[in-house]
């Protein structure tokens, strides 16, 4: 099984190599086939300019962004479709590192040619006592991560099979991709790291 590590930040959770390979190629091919019918896109900023990162999403909400702001939608801004399902082994993962009401969007990003992810909160989720989970794929990353006000940042490798999440304390914390590793793992054809976070982005039922 997954085995946790102690961090420094209090409800920043770390599970380094919670995916061997054998999970990571299959989790890849579940989101490589999802992406067919939800391709990848670069939404741009409220203030019109496009991220650097290539996004899409799974589940019944996903996460966008564009001139009138940051929401969760059902539909893919560019198909008009609803986003696929979330793949199962995500569930799975969900289940057995947090738990709790079960996540009902899953957003995708995909770092290339550079791409990285300024300082962020996640802050646009209904209830946000529900933590956000995170799975790293092919490339490495190198994530900062701080409290939510301001304060020392620390910054650590994420390699592919890597699991975190944002739970309790560190739920608000602010955090982002200072660049990729281009080439450290061939994990991905074309290349590039994926990220994988999963959240409760609606009212949790009951
Ligand atoms: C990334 N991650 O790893 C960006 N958000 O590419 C996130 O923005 C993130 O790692 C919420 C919780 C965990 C995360
Ligand atoms: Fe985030």
């Amino acid at each position: 099984m997954i085995s946790e590590v102690k961090t420094a930040l209090a409800g920043f959770r770390l599970w380094p190599g919670a995916l061997g390979v054998g999970a990571q190629v299959e989790l890849l091919d579940a989101v490589f086939a999802r992406l067919e019918t939800a391709p990848l896109y670069r939404p741009v900023t409220p203030g019109g300019r496009p991220l650097s990162v290539q996004m899409s999403n799974f589940g019944p909400l996903g996460w966008v962004s564009d001139r009138r702001g940051y929401r969760y939608q059902p539909t893919h801004p560019q198909t008009g479709a609803s986003w696929p399902d979330i793949p199962q082994a995500l569930l799975d993962l969900w289940a057995a590192t947090v738990g709790g009401p079960a996540p009902d969007a899953c957003l995708v990003n995909l770092y290339r040619d550079g791409a990285r992810m300024g300082l962020h909160q996640d802050r646009d989720e209904a209830d946000l006592s529900i933590p956000v989970l995170s799975v790293s794929l092919g490339d490495a990353g190198m994530f900062r991560i701080g409290p939510a006000e301001a304060g020392r940042t620390l910054t650590l490798r994420l390699e592919s099979g890597d699991v975190c999440a944002l739970t309790g304390p560190a739920r608000l914390a602010r955090h982002g991709i200072d660049r990729v590793l281009e080439g450290s793992s061939r994990l991905i054809p074309g290349g590039g790291r994926l990220n994988l976070t999963l959240r409760r982005a609606g009212l949790s039922p009951g």
